[in-house]
């Protein structure tokens, strides 16, 4: 049974209870990560996003590596990342903040960097403008600002809104459930709860956008294979050497690609697993009923 998630298009019977869906129609795209349970699927967040919002808060120091692991979600999904920089406001200088947009901009190419305020409305205009299409979804931590970016794109406050805590200005898990929203302007958004961080799941492909430099500058390095370790004529660490690559960038992407293949073996390993015991199940039953009918003939 496939299950519904939101975002998903659905056929209903105009005449039939409404909440009994007839045909689920086929996902455009699906942002996936995977589980704590022991599920060999990842968890469906979202489906049909077009524009993924990944909503990173200037009040708090910027996690970069955090930023390329949403990324990393965001490209797999089939999505177009966009990395807002929320509560602007809290950066008064402005040269300060186009360090910051440089330093998201550095480690996003091929996404948009945008500073919003909400307070001050500062980059509301051109967020409505891009979410005035299709769906988007806004993700990212706990306290990042989304609910309160919702409000202010819908125009009126739905979203409950709750300060996050003063000491360590992590937020409080004010929105537990996924709404998707209606914009008065045209497109749907979907306000989702804050995810402290997100477990990869199969998004080899994604983790190589996030980090399409460094697949570029691949294509040089002596060995097709190369792994960017040890390996001699290697032109990703030739750029760390020569600074026009940081260290902390590879290090990134080591990170997560070992991530994924973990992850992909862990799973690889589960459905094998699953697939053995079903058989021997079904051996099983297939023996007792076997032996039922030998019983049987015996009396
Ligand atoms: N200064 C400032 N504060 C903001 C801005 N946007 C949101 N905040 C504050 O940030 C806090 C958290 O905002 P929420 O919108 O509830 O955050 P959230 O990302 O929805 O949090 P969860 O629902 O827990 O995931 C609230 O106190 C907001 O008032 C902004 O643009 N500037
Ligand atoms: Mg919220
Ligand atoms: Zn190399």
């Amino acid at each position: 049974m496939k299950v519904v998630c939101t975002g998903d298009w659905v056929a209903v019977d105009p005449d039939g209870d409404p909440r009994y869906v007839r045909t689920l129609l086929p996902r455009r795209t699906a942002f996936t990560r995977s589980t704590s349970s022991k599920r060999s699927e990842g968890q469906i967040l979202a489906a049909n996003v077009d524009h993924a919002i990944i909503t990173v808060s200037l009040a708090l120091e910027v996690d970069l590596g955090r930023v390329e692991r949403f990324l990393a979600l965001a490209w797999e999904s089939g999505a177009q990342p966009l990395v807002v920089l929320s509560k602007a406001d809290l950066v008064p200088d402005p040269l300060g903040l186009s360090y910051l947009v440089e330093d998201v901009e550095s480690v996003a190419p091929g996404a948009q960097v945008l500073p919003v305020s909400a307070a001050t409305g500062e980059g509301v205009e051109v967020l409505a403008a891009i979410v005035g299409g299709g769906t988007s979804v806004l993700l990212g931590a706990s306290g990042a600002g989304k609910s309160t970016l919702a409000n202010t794109l819908l125009g009126e406050d739905v979203m409950t809104v709750q300060a996050a805590r003063d000491v360590d200005g992590k937020g409080r898990h004010t929105t537990t459930t996924r709404n998707l929203l209606v914009l008065p302007g045209g497109g749907v958004l979907i306000d989702t709860p804050g995810l402290r961080g997100v477990g990869l799941w199969d998004a080899e492909t994604g983790v190589g956008q996030v980090f399409a430099e460094i697949q570029e500058l691949a294509a040089d390095c002596r060995f097709h294979d190369c792994a960017h370790e040890a390996e001699p004529g290697c032109a990703v660490r030739a750029a760390t050497e020569d600074g026009s690559l940081s260290v902390r960038r590879l290090e990134s992407y080591h990170k997560l690609l070992r991530e994924n293949q973990r992850i992909v073996a862990k799973t690889d390993a589960r459905v094998r697993a699953e697939i053995l015991k079903d058989w021997k199940r079904k051996s099983a039953a297939g023996r007792a009923a076997l032996e039922a009918k030998r019983g049987g003939r015996g009396r």
